[in-house]
């Protein structure tokens, strides 16, 4: 089986790798020679539990090979960026060029599978496009008579930092353009997933990866709201989430400084965008999300002003836990915008970084461990919950003035009247 993976990304070269382990062919295809040449060398340009070693390997091995041009394969999978443009329109260029690159490449009994996160009605653009550009093939789903090639919507729902481990145990959701074309993508996926997978339409199939996304970005922005209302009613927010999770059929998610990552904050526009009028939830919740970095903003500018002169760290770059990921961070946007105005009283504190980002530049603000912050800043704003600052015990931080935007100190103490915050509502 020869496959060709378009896009060797967060998604793509995971999953190119991990259908090269199964013993297939991969030619992995990336508009960038810097990421072909990495790669061809068995090295990884993104950083990913274990992916290095997987790569090296399947490289070594001969089952994974990159270039900037297409060949002929049986199976096409497109896992390129789907952007958003102006007014959150969804931008699906990449994808229709992915398609266009797969056209020139397209035989009888091929099998091509969109994975990209896409607005409803993508995938059928795909279809359109190579019936355009392949008139000599009849693509599914136009007419009657069997068609040369099959044509689905899969989409990946891996969670990054665990991308090798859920690519092959997650249960897949596989539409078809049509039934047989479903069927067919499924018997390419159950070479590597052992998850369960469940065959729908095309754009069912798209609706749910959306769906996915929008479901966790409400439920972040309901307790997002909750940590601006408790903070106003000076009650400790995570206490209360937490209590009322002890309820049977409550589980609230946890607040932050805003939510990062290029799904979740993107994907639920896809769905606005798609009915503007019927989603006023969906929109609500991401505008919530989205304000709550320029409440964060406030809220630690309240208390660097009012103790002045004396460093500040700020814990955490990453858009989340444990990773490397500073794209869309509000960590990164909340620490940045603190440094500009606070200058070289702000400290960073990044285990995953090895310089500070081009944000900082010009800010005065300097990378430190989390050792020297813990022994020169009396300040600390936590932006991240790695696990390197959740284990720091009581003892090291008693007598900080601490702005927990994550909740990872419930021990931390609540400041008497007339003291400095401590503040640990989100
Ligand atoms: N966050 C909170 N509070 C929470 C949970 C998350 O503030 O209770 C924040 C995180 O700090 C982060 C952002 O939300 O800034 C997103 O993090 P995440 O862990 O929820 O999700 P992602 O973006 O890493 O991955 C999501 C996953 N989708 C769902 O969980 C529904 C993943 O399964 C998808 O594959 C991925 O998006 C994607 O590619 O679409």
């Amino acid at each position: 089986l020869k496959v060709a993976v378009l896009g060797l990304g967060y998604i793509g070269l995971p999953t190119a790798a991990v259908i090269a382990r199964t013993g297939a062919q991969v030619l992995g295809i990336d508009v960038s020679e810097a990421v072909v040449e990495t790669v061809n060398s068995g090295r990884v340009h993104i950083e990913e539990i274990d992916l290095d070693g997987l790569v090296s390997g399947v490289v070594a091995r001969g089952n994974l090979r990159a270039s900037t041009l297409i060949e002929p394969a049986d199976v096409f999978v497109i896992a390129v960026p789907t952007p958003f443009g102006d007014n959150h329109a969804p931008d699906i260029g990449y994808v229709l060029k992915a398609a266009t690159t797969i056209a020139a490449a397209l035989k009888a009994g091929d099998v091509v599978i969109l994975e990209s996160t896409s607005p409803v009605g993508t995938t059928e653009k795909v279809r359109d496009l190579l019936a355009k550009l392949r008139p000599d093939l009849k693509v599914p789903g136009m007419g009657p008579g069997t068609p040369d090639i099959a044509i689905a919507y899969c989409p990946e729902r891996v969670l990054p930092g665990r991308i090798l481990v859920e690519l092959i145990d997650n249960d897949r959701v596989i539409g078809g353009i049509t039934p047989r074309c479903a069927r067919k993508a499924l018997q390419f996926y159950r070479r590597f997933v052992r998850g369960a997978c469940v065959t729908t339409t095309a754009r069912a199939a798209e609706m749910t990866k959306l769906t996915e996304n929008a479901f966790r970005d409400v439920n972040i922005a309901f307790a997002n709201e909750l940590s601006v209302v408790a903070g106003n009613l000076g009650i400790d927010v995570w206490e209360v989430i937490r209590l009322a999770n002890r309820h049977p059929r409550v589980n609230i998610l946890s607040p932050g400084p805003g939510v990062g990552g290029h799904c979740i904050a993107v994907d639920p526009w896809f769905l606005v965008h798609g009915d503007p009028e019927n989603t006023p939830l969906i929109r609500t919740a991401r505008e919530v999300n989205d304000a709550k970095t320029g409440y964060t903003i406030g809220r630690a500018e309240a208390l660097i002003e009012a103790m002045p002169a004396v460093p500040v760290a700020c814990l955490g770059l990453a858009f989340k836990a444990n990773i490397d990921d500073f794209r869309e961070s509000p960590a990164l946007k909340v620490a940045a915008t603190l440094a500009h105005r606070f200058g070289e009283r702000v400290r960073i504190v990044e285990p995953y970084a090895d310089a500070l980002p081009k944000a900082f530049d010009g800010s005065g603000a300097s990378l430190i461990d989390i050792d020297t912050a813990l022994e020169t800043c009396p300040i600390l704003i936590v932006l991240v919950d790695h696990d390197v600052f959740r284990s720091v015990p009581l003892e090291e931080r008693a007598s900080k003035h601490v702005y927990d935007t994550r909740g990872i100190w419930p021990d931390q103490p609540q400041p008497s009247v007339n003291e400095v915050p401590s503040i640990r509502l989100a």
